[in-house]
């Protein structure tokens, strides 16, 4: 799952309302989300359907001339303002929608149309990369808050009952689904032992820890604003260590809304689309399009799909699995060619693949075979 988070009113239920087609209430106004928006969303990986010069019939996916689309859950939350974990605009509580997400999609207003607070305002006043920090450090308050609220009780058991600091983290940040290799890793960092941390160093500690865990993609938005690309230099510039992504979440839910209804063919990605019904058209809409092709033709993609695709690849490192259990046939056992795909990190062991599957397979599971090579794997 991925989280849609940034100071409010950049744009957050837009690129959520493209990526899902899902309707829901955009505004101009600050704090026009305020419930969570759950939907599913796809991402593009190659299908394995041409290696083996085969016809699959998918389940889980869909399979369009190679391509597998493979469904991932997003989920767009209400928008953040300095000083949220003080409980400014609608506080940082609604972050715990959140806990379950393998990585985050950061939305901001590279425009510099909004304020500091979400309030619109003259172009290029705004400054994303104020922005990008704030957000960034909500996000590090949220979990440090987590933490903090047991502390002291936590301290107690490492020092009373001597257990290994790395466990009792681990079990208080179960909730966020981290893993523990990651709270080690970022613990041993530390010469300080851990009785001796102030709220510094966990903050510190909590910052090195999301970093790692829950990887971040700036998706910086409302590119088809002419300032923009000023603020997108700017904004690479300073955070060189980032994965950012120029978009228009506007201009893709318009081509998407566009492709649903039948009047253009346009898939999500895409450097190009085509009018198929213009004399539906009014000069108003035509001049829309006109203006999203310029913007395609400027910068190959409106840049949502491409924003999700980066999480999951580049920072997730998720590669896809495609399971079968008759490896002549390529089948399920109702004959289903090719049916699943299934994303796991890079690293995962065929164990971690046969529990995604079934957790009943998982307990059971003795070997797999590589279809490709034939070669027997073991469980790691
Ligand atoms: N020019 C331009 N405007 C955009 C783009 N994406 C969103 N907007 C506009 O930005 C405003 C805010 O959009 P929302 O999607 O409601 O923003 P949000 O971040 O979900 O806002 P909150 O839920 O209030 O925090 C709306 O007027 C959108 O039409 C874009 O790519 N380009
Ligand atoms: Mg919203």
């Amino acid at each position: 799952m991925s989280g849609i988070i940034g100071k409010t009113n950049v744009g957050k239920s837009t690129f959520f309302s493209a990526l899902t087609l899902i309707p829901v209430k955009i505004s101009n106004i600050p704090f026009t989300t305020i419930e969570p928006n759950r939907g599913i969303a796809s991402i593009r990986v190659k299908c394995v359907c041409k290696d083996f010069s085969i016809k699959d019939n998918p389940r889980n996916s869909i399979c369009i001339n190679g391509i597998r689309w493979v469904p991932i859950e997003v989920i767009d939350v209400a928008g953040l303002v300095p000083g949220a974990h003080k409980g400014k605009g609608l506080g940082n509580k609604f972050l715990d929608d959140l806990r379950q997400v393998d990585g985050f999609i950061h939305v901001v207003d590279a425009a510099g149309s909004t304020d500091i607070n979400g309030n619109p305002c003259e172009i290029g006043k705004g400054d994303p990369i104020e922005d990008i920090k704030f957000v960034e450090n909500e996000i590090v308050m949220w979990i440090f808050q987590i933490l903090k609220k047991d502390w002291d009780k936590m301290l107690k058991r490492i020092i009373q009952t001597k257990e290994d600091p790395i466990s009792v983290i681990y079990e208080r940040l179960s909730g966020l689904m981290i893993k523990k290799k990651f709270i080690a890793s970022i613990i041993n960092q530390f010469e300080k032992s851990i009785e001796k941390w102030s709220d510094e160093d966990i903050i510190e500690f909590v910052r090195k820890l999301r970093r790692i865990s829950k990887p971040m993609v700036i998706a910086a938005n409302k590119i088809d604003i002419s300032k923009a690309e000023e603020n997108l230099n700017r904004i690479k510039n300073e955070f060189k260590e980032y994965s950012i992504v120029p978009c228009s979440a506007e201009a893709e839910l318009l081509l998407r809304l566009a492709a649903k209804k039948g009047i253009i063919s346009y898939m999500p990605g895409d450097s190009t689309f085509e009018i198929l019904k213009k004399n539906e058209l009014n000069d108003k809409q035509i001049n829309a399009l006109i203006k999203v092709r310029n913007l395609l033709m400027s910068w190959g993609s409106t840049g949502v799909q491409d924003a999700i695709e980066v999480l999951y690849r580049k920072e997730l490192k998720m590669i896809a699995v495609f399971p079968v259990e008759n490896t002549t046939k390529l089948t399920d056992h109702k004959g289903n060619v090719l049916p699943d795909v299934i994303l796991l990190q890079e690293g995962s062991t065929v164990k971690d693949l046969a529990y995604k599957i079934h957790s009943d397979l998982g307990d059971i599971f003795i070997f797999a075979i590589n279809v490709k090579t034939g070669q027997k794997i073991g469980e790691d």
